[in-house]
């Protein structure tokens, strides 16, 4: 009997332990912000300077030592080392760096990566020089007040859909993890896997997609994570 193929979704909640805010908890980031300012290609367009403030601030953080992996990002990590090739994908909706510092190889964000910048002029993707203003250049094009967040906004076409779908597609088990289930496509993978595969959601309490999983553990992801992969 083969290992199981397994998709894995994380979201905020994740992140959580490690000291990064949620977006939907009362102390949430879309408690102090919100969206149709920051997180949309019009806010952008509308008033950079407040976006790209918005993300400078949320990227220093990925910056302060006291930022890290917590047990289960390492736990994740773990798992993906120890599973046969090409039985495991980690999909993350989280812009954070934390599953990549953890050691996670096989991992997708499909919302992007805060600690990246993408060029408005000729599509590169770069490393993000700290904070991102009117004179950061391009290192590719050498462009300068060309760079934007690479993170994926509200109406914007998420990142490695087809790769997300195929692992979908074949898998025999997702789990879900530190998400609310409210943000679109990831919210909808459940539905796509459930008649066909296992499914179980992770997550600190009741998501809105939680009577669609086969079993929900609720509690802290640095308890129920490791839990699960050991
Ligand atoms: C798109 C990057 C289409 C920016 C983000 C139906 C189908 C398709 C689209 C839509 C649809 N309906 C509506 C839409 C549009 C929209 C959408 O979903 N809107 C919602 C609000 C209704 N979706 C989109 O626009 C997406 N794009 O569909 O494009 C398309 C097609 C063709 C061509 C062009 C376009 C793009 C969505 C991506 C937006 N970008 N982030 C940034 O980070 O600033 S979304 C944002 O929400 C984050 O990425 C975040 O990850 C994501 C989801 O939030 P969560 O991670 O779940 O965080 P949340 O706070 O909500 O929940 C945390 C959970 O953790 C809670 O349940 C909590 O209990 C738990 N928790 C807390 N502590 C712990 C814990 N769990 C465990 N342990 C703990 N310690």
């Amino acid at each position: 009997m083969a290992p199981p193929k397994i998709v894995i979704l994380t979201g905020a909640g994740i992140s959580r332990e490690s000291g990064l805010h949620t977006f939907r908890d009362p102390d949430g980031i879309w408690a102090r912000h919100r969206i149709e300012e920051v997180a949309t290609p019009e806010a952008f367009a509308r008033n950079p300077a407040l976006v790209q403030g918005f993300y400078n601030a949320r990227r220093a953080q990925l910056r302060d030592p006291a930022i890290r992996p917590n047990a289960a990002h390492d736990a994740l990590a773990e798992l993906d080392a120890s599973w046969p090739e090409g039985r495991f994908l980690l999909v993350t909706q989280n812009v954070d760096d934390l599953h990549d510092r953890a050691g996670s190889r096989r991992l997708l964000h499909m919302h992007g990566e805060l600690a990246k910048a993408r060029c408005l002029r000729c599509a590169a993707i770069s490393p993000a020089p700290g904070d991102l203003t009117p004179e950061s250049a391009c290192p590719e094009c050498g462009g300068t007040g060309t760079l934007r967040p690479h993170v994926v906004w509200f109406g914007e076409m998420p990142i490695g859909m087809e790769r997300i779908e195929a692992a979908l597609a074949e898998c025999d088990l997702f789990v879900s993890i530190g998400t609310s289930g409210a943000v679109y496509p990831a919210a909808g993978f459940v539905r796509e896997v459930r008649h066909r595969a296992d499914t179980l959601e992770l997550n600190l309490e009741p998501s809105e997609g939680s009577h669609l999983f086969d079993e929900a553990r609720h509690g802290p992801a640095t308890q129920l994570v490791p839990a699960f992969v050991r």
